[in-house]
């Protein structure tokens, strides 16, 4: 699973990915083998299950901060949103490339409306962020039309004659988008584009499918970054009420990379996402006031810096993972005696079955019985899990 984190110029893309990948303590195991450029480790918080059971966890990755766990995942700073990216301005091509791996974009706007169609600053608040969450979407749009548009005529001509029920060429049609079976045929039931021909779909069809892929296979969440600039709080709340369907999160990615670098300096004690800091070490007054800025302004009146709740709401609620750790009844340690050192994101509704599956092969093929640790019941291949679980598979030898 990967989080794309896009936006136009100077909105505070890079400072948000920065915070966002900024690991406090010192990190052994770097997941995602490969690493490109603009590419890095984000962190998912979640409750360290061996709390529950009087212990502390030892993650193989990502780490632990008092009794939160945080979990890797991978991040990409998508950078080149420009008017025409789509057609490949800029760096067009490569920010389609980034974006078609992204399974939920984290959309970054200065909300503070200071940041202007070009990236360029501007008196707050004179430029309006609805904008450029319209100008994203269509630019989302132009780029899966001219997908669904490849070829299309040939390609609509070519189905229409071996009678393949539409959703189906549809889905093979963009599978590159990841658009399955299930998602085709639900939006062409949802565009009543089932009683017409294939061929006969215009361009105005085309592009109703453009955008219901769009928002099936890159979900987004909103960070309304410069929450600290004077004006911002006033259009989050308008904006908020101007887009429904969207999570909007404020935040202030500035003020959380001040905190986690202090962090890792030793000066202060912070868990990301809490909504308080600890000073630890000697400052200077410029760092006194900043860090006094930050508890007062961002802490204060907003409860967190907010970077932390994105990534978090991005996960968990805008995609619906949850976290799984495999763990055993009788013990919970592996064999070097860490306790439960794997926690694994899985897809909504995630089974035992899967979860056996994505650990091992093996493990799903000669499955017998699940045990819930926390409750010590035994449950089935069927049975849902729940974010946090702690699973035991039993399997035949
Ligand atoms: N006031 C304020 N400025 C910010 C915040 N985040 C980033 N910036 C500033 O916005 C400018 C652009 O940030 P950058 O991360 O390079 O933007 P990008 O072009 O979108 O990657 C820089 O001067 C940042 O210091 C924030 O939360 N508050
Ligand atoms: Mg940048």
């Amino acid at each position: 699973m990967q989080i794309g984190v896009v936006g136009k110029p100077n909105v505070g893309k890079s400072t948000f990915f920065k915070a966002a990948t900024l690991a406090e303590v010192e990190i052994a195991n770097y997941p995602f083998a490969t690493i490109k450029p603009n590419s890095g480790v984000g962190y998912v918080k979640i409750n360290d299950a061996a709390v529950q059971f009087g212990k502390t966890s030892n993650p193989r990755e990502g780490f632990v901060l008092g009794k939160s766990r945080f979990v890797p995942v991978q991040m990409v700073d998508v950078a080149g949103l420009v008017p025409g990216a789509h057609e490949g301005k800029g760096m067009g091509n490569q920010f389609m490339n980034d974006l078609s791996q992204a399974d939920v974009l984290i959309h970054v706007v200065d909300i503070s409306g200071s940041t202007n169609d070009k990236g360029e600053q501007v008196d707050p608040p004179s430029h309006d962020p609805a904008d450029d969450i319209k100008f994203l979407e269509e630019e989302l749009d132009y780029w899966i039309l001219a997908l669904v548009k490849k070829g299309w005529d040939r390609f609509s001509r070519g189905m229409q004659q071996t009678h393949i029920e539409a959703h189906i060429a549809i889905a093979k049609h963009l599978s590159g988008l990841g658009c399955k079976e299930e998602l085709s045929k639900k939006i062409i039931e949802k565009l009543n584009l089932k009683g017409k021909h294939m061929i006969d779909w215009d361009d105005d069809d085309l592009m109703d499918i453009a955008k219901e892929v769009r928002k099936e296979t890159k979900p987004m969440i909103i960070a309304c970054n410069k929450i600290d600039v004077k004006g911002a709080e006033e259009n989050y709340e308008r904006i908020k009420k101007q887009f429904p369907d969207y999570t909007m999160i404020k935040c202030s990615a500035e003020s959380e990379l001040a905190l986690r670098e202090a962090a890792k300096h030793g000066l202060i004690e912070y868990i990301p996402g809490a909504s308080t800091f600890e000073i630890k070490g000697n400052m200077n007054e410029k760092q006194k006031a900043a860090l006094g800025f930050i508890k007062e302004n961002i802490l204060g009146k907003h409860t967190s810096t907010g970077v932390q709740n994105i990534l978090d709401t991005a996960v968990f609620e805008v995609l619906g993972y949850i976290a799984i750790f495999p763990g055993g009844v009788a013990k919970l340690e592996d064999s070097e005696g860490r306790v439960l050192p794997d926690c694994f994101l899985m897809p909504p509704n995630s089974t035992t079955l899967d979860f056996a599956f994505r650990l091992h092969t093996d493990f799903g093929k000669r499955f017998i019985r699940a045990i819930d640790v926390k409750t010590k019941r035994a449950v089935g291949k069927e049975h849902r899990l729940i974010h946090e679980d702690v699973v035991e598979i039993v399997a035949d030898a």
